[in-house]
């Protein structure tokens, strides 16, 4: 008995969301990542600000911190990512055509980019606190092959698309399209950007056609780990060009993050969170 209680003292908790420890990444929580250095802290919660010394001085630097939500925010937003038997947080169903899409009343948001730019392993990354909930990831392009849904309680529903490009399922257009045409619940679009190579031609499609549809998106520069500074600042401001001249329905920050070391992954919870209704920003938050 005394083993036992020692047993459960002794799991970490996460702002009181029980979690089975043994799967759950050494920095899926805030909690354990702001026990880092301090500015170890900063490029995780903040990954643009290691970016912003290297900038020259006439760079403008307030569309890069739109959202700076407080570390207050940031706990407030994680508790959403926390499954408990009230706030369920699961993968609901898939599907391959429209009419196989659920009928869902709660805000939605979906995550498109070209096959292998990182987006089932950025929502993997985003649900590390509940590692129960599956999301396949694969080094091969073309692994997500449906619109695969994942509920987070009655507060919103996340969908992962397959990529375009290379090996994209051929039926692609005629799933996704309408989807981001027609689905009256959907509040964000995320444009998945390789952060290692920059706006690729199937990238300015898919902002084309994002900016035709005209429903809010956002872009998310991936794999930010994968290269250095000198080439992501390069890719970075680009795509910022391109973002100030070419659009108009556009999020101007770019979330810059690493699925796989984390950057960012807190800053993206929160702003989903927030874009969702799903918490109230505290005043000194700006978006
Ligand atoms: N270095 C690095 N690799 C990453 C990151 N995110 C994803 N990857 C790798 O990129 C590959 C593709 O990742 P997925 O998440 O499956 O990509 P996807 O966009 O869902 O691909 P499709 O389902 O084929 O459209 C995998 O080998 C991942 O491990 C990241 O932040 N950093
Ligand atoms: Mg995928």
């Amino acid at each position: 008995m005394c083993w036992l209680r020692l047993a459960l003292w002794l799991q970490p908790r996460t702002h009181g969301c029980a979690v089975s420890w043994r799967r759950v990444h050494k920095l899926a929580s805030l909690q354990k990542a702001t026990t880092l250095p301090p500015r170890k802290v900063q490029s995780l919660l903040y990954p643009f600000s290691t970016l912003e010394s290297y900038l020259d001085r006439s760079v403008d630097r307030t569309q890069f911190q739109l959202f700076h939500p407080s570390m207050e925010d940031m706990v407030k937003a994680e508790k959403l990512y926390c499954s408990s038997p009230s706030h369920k947080i699961d993968y609901y169903t898939s599907a391959e055509r429209m009419d196989h899409v659920p009928a869902l009343q709660q805000p939605e948001v979906c995550f498109i980019g070209r096959s292998n730019v990182g987006k089932s392993s950025l929502i993997k990354a985003l649900f590390s606190l509940t590692p129960e909930v599956e999301v396949r990831v694969s080094k091969t392009p073309g692994h997500t092959k449906k619109m695969n849904f994942f509920r987070v309680g009655k507060a919103f529903t996340l969908v992962d698309m397959p990529g375009y490009g290379h090996r994209a399922p051929k039926d692609f257009v005629e799933m996704v399209e309408p989807y981001l045409y027609t689905r009256k619940n959907l509040v964000r679009t995320f444009l998945l950007v390789d952060g290692s190579v920059g706006l690729q031609k199937a990238d300015l499609i898919a902002l084309e056609m994002c900016e035709e549809i005209r429903c809010p998106y956002a872009i998310v520069v991936t794999k930010i780990d994968k290269c250095g500074h000198g080439t992501l600042l390069t890719n970075v401001i680009n795509l910022q060009d391109v973002v100030k001249t070419q659009t108009t329905s556009c999020f101007p920050q770019p979330f810059l993050v690493s699925s796989l070391h984390f950057w960012g992954i807190y800053l993206l919870r929160c702003f989903i969170a927030h874009i969702t209704g799903s918490i109230q920003l505290t005043d000194t938050s700006r978006s």
